[in-house]
């Protein structure tokens, strides 16, 4: 027969081991949920980052696309005229490339086909022929021709007047408030 104090430390025993089981298996839980949890978001940034690349060799294909687009329209200008002008195939916008949800247009421009404003002064003189064109582009969008004597001042690099509307540094240095070199090229 047992002694009743062994009784109850036996029981004393085993509720503390059941309790100890119990705790070890909640962690074990905890444990699995944890796993469970980061191999989920491991998923979610892997189908994420599998979309990002989805979308970044669409933006690829679609950009070498239009870079296709413009080499073959200028090459074949290139073979079928001698002049450039508005109304040729290569001024036309761009056809749409859709890739998935994404769309991409475009045009070409033609850079030589606009005003040089440095070409105003050739050598550091004035070019005449330069500054008459110049002036007759700005009365034809309804702008003082006098802005392109100042022009012309700004981009020289002496200290006179070159053409009517001119000015230089003691001018700009007068303003209040001050302009500066940057302030006054933005105009
Ligand atoms: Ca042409
Ligand atoms: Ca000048």
């Amino acid at each position: 027969m047992n002694h009743p104090s062994s009784f109850f430390a036996r029981h004393t025993y085993l509720r503390q081991a059941r309790g100890n089981t119990i705790i070890a298996a909640l962690l074990v839980v905890a444990f699995v949920a944890t796993i469970g949890t980061k191999l989920l978001m491991t998923q979610e940034t892997w189908v994420a980052q599998l979309q990002a690349r989805q979308g970044l060799d669409g933006s690829r294909e679609a950009v070498l696309a239009s870079l296709h687009w413009a080499r073959s329209t200028l090459a074949d200008d290139g073979k079928t005229s001698q002049t450039d002008h508005a109304g040729e195939a290569w001024a036309q916008p761009m056809p749409v490339i859709s890739q998935g949800e994404m769309s991409i247009s475009g045009r070409i421009e033609d850079e030589q086909g606009k005003f040089d404003l440095n070409s105003v002064v050739l050598e550091g003189k004035l070019n005449a022929p330069a500054l008459a064109t110049f002036s007759r582009l700005l009365s034809s969008v309804n702008l003082p021709s006098s802005l392109a004597g100042a022009l012309v001042d700004w981009v020289d690099s002496d200290e006179e007047t070159a053409a009517e509307g001119g000015a230089e540094s003691d001018y700009y240095s007068s303003r209040t408030p001050r302009l500066s070199g940057t302030q006054c090229v933005a105009w």
